[in-house]
């Protein structure tokens, strides 16, 4: 049983995201941000839980969603919020505000990149960072916030 009022997890990816599976194979893969968006509910639901999925190329945007799973009381965050982890104070600020478990997630290991990709704002406000495992990151994220909220599969514990 979730100890949250709402049963609903977001989902929020960020700019860029949504070109997944059309550029970059070799860095991204070839899953389109529909086959995330689909791992994410079908994982999700396995708890018990829906996956409410949005995607934004706007700082201003993605601060509101947050917002937004605060004010309907949502069981968690898992965020990708794309370039914008490395620069945005402002989503750090709104992810400490809401106090919502979260955890984020990058598609590639951001530390085998870039020295510029090393530094994470909003990773610092997340409960737990996955990152290069793919989009399989998102499905060990719901896992991983699952088991800190206290969300137990569906059908699973029921015995003595
Ligand atoms: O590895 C990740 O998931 C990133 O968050 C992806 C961001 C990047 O800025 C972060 O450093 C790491 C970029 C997302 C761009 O996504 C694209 C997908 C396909 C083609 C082009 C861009």
């Amino acid at each position: 049983m979730a100890k949250s009022p709402d049963q609903t997890i977001y989902v929020l990816n960020g700019p860029n995201l949504n070109l997944l599976g059309t550029r970059e194979p070799e860095t991204y893969g070839h899953a389109t941000l529909a086959d995330v968006e689909k791992l994410c509910a079908d994982t999700a639901a396995q708890f018990g839980l829906r996956a409410d999925c949005r995607q934004s190329n706007r700082e201003g945007e993605l601060v509101d969603f947050i917002h937004e799973a605060h004010a309907r009381k949502a069981a968690g965050i898992i965020i990708n919020a794309g370039g914008y982890s490395h620069t945005s104070i402002a989503l750090h600020d709104a992810l400490k505000a809401v106090a919502i478990p979260t955890v984020e997630v990058h598609i590639s290991n951001i530390h085998a990149r870039e020295s510029f990709r090393h530094h994470s704002f909003t990773a610092k406000a997340a409960i737990a960072v996955l990152c290069g495992f793919g989009i399989d990151g998102y499905r060990l994220a719901i896992n991983g916030l699952a088991a800190k909220i206290g969300v137990k599969a569906v059908g699973a514990g029921s015995k003595a």
